[in-house]
């Protein structure tokens, strides 16, 4: 069987779900399109290198992506590193010619999100954004009952994204807070993959009306490089810095096909983990969706007779996406992981294959252009165009 040799640059919290990916994706996919060889793994701290190694797998390490991304041996550079080297590693990387799948969002704005684009697209290596949620099977499922014209026209697509790690202002001003490595806050961190499912289900946004909040202004400076995403609170009297990107982003939605919408993402919201939820409202149905729930799909049709209607829920199983090769019993569990596996399935499939798959560095591009076009409108308060 074939087998493509991948470096990861970055051994954090995204290298974890991405290593555990490419060890899963033989298991659950079988035959696997090739198998991924966890060949090197980089971190610009050799120590933390040699641990990523061992911890996830990976034949051998290094502190210099430079060189990495120049090795012959490697087909797939996996970027997993924060936003504000996305760019950089990913052009040096289609310049050599490898594939390439990056993490959310593509980069901090739509200029260097473009240069990326143009940068895959000059090189014609294959190319992915690591929007893994809409590849829950359930997701996939509305996408299935949309397509099948089960809710017929869509007329409105209501989604959020609410978590609760930064509410308190004691948790550390991690990269996440900073617009020079993060680009923006909950909305690049989060909002950015329901703008993905709003794109994924409904048709691409054409224009925002937005407003942009900073509720907590100053955070206690972190130590050491580790992003605890809050898990770890200052105490006593810390030095603090102040955070210059959103806490949270309420945005109005116009879509190319008519449809309306709307988007509220924070990581402000007491009680809400990861509360990932969609409605959509067509002329003869409506789904909804919650990933704390992510097994379910609720469904309402309006052919049900008068006296049944209303919501029920479908579980996902062997008889929805991704089914066949995940679980053989629906409602047995699927997870954050499984999105990633199927990710890592249909990007390695796209490479052997020769295929194009989504969401790609278009999308992600396409994603930034809506998210400055956010920003724009939250500063401007005016309706803003998107496209
Ligand atoms: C933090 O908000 C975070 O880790 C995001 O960066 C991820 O994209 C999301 O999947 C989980 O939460």
């Amino acid at each position: 069987m074939r087998k493509l040799n991948v470096a990861m640059i970055g051994g954090g919290f995204m290298g974890k779900a991405h290593s555990i990916a490419y060890a899963g994706m033989p298991m659950f996919f079988w035959p696997a399109p090739a198998i991924p060889h966890r060949m090197t793994v980089v971190d610009i701290n050799e120590q933390m290198a040699k641990t990523a190694a061992d911890r996830y797998g990976f034949e051998n390490y290094s502190s210099d992506w430079r060189r990495v991304v120049e090795d012959p041996n490697i087909d797939i550079i996996d970027i997993v590193t924060p936003n504000d080297s996305h760019a950089e590693i990913a052009i040096a990387a289609a310049k050599a010619g490898k594939h390439i799948i990056c993490e959310k969002p593509l980069a901090r704005t739509a200029a260097e999100s473009k240069l990326m684009l143009d940068a895959v697209k000059e090189a014609g290596v294959k190319h992915m954004v690591a929007f893994n949620y809409r590849r829950t099977p359930a997701i996939a499922l509305a996408k299935k009952y949309i397509e099948e014209g089960a809710i017929g026209k869509i007329l409105n697509f209501r989604g959020t994204y609410l978590q609760d790690w930064s509410a308190d202002p004691n948790s550390p001003l991690s990269w996440r807070f900073k617009k020079d490595i993060a680009g923006s806050g909950a909305l690049g961190d989060i909002a950015t993959h329901v703008i993905d499912m709003a794109r994924y289900l409904v048709g691409d946004i054409t224009e925002v009306m937005a407003t942009t909040q900073t509720w907590i202004k100053e955070r206690p400076v972190q130590s050491g490089g580790v992003d605890k995403l809050g898990t770890v609170k200052a105490s006593g009297d810390v030095q603090k810095a102040p955070v210059d990107v959103d806490d949270e982003v309420s945005t109005f939605l116009r879509f190319e096909t008519g449809a309306v919408g709307s988007i509220e993402a924070t990581r402000n919201a007491w009680g809400r983990n990861n509360f990932i939820t969609f409605e959509i409202h067509g002329e003869t149905g409506s789904i909804y969706f919650n990933y704390e729930n992510r097994d379910e799909l609720q469904v309402c049709f309006s052919s049900d007779p008068g006296d049944r209607r209303g919501f029920r829920t479908v579980y996902t199983g062997p008889a929805h996406p991704y089914g066949e090769a995940l679980w053989p019993i629906p409602a047995l569990g699927i997870g954050y992981t499984e999105t990633k596996i199927v990710e890592a399935h249909d990007f390695i499939s796209s490479i052997v294959n020769d295929t194009e798959v989504s969401p790609n560095f278009y999308d992600g591009y396409r994603i930034a252009v809506i998210s400055d076009a956010i920003l724009e409108s939250a500063r401007t308060e005016k309706w803003t165009k998107s496209i």
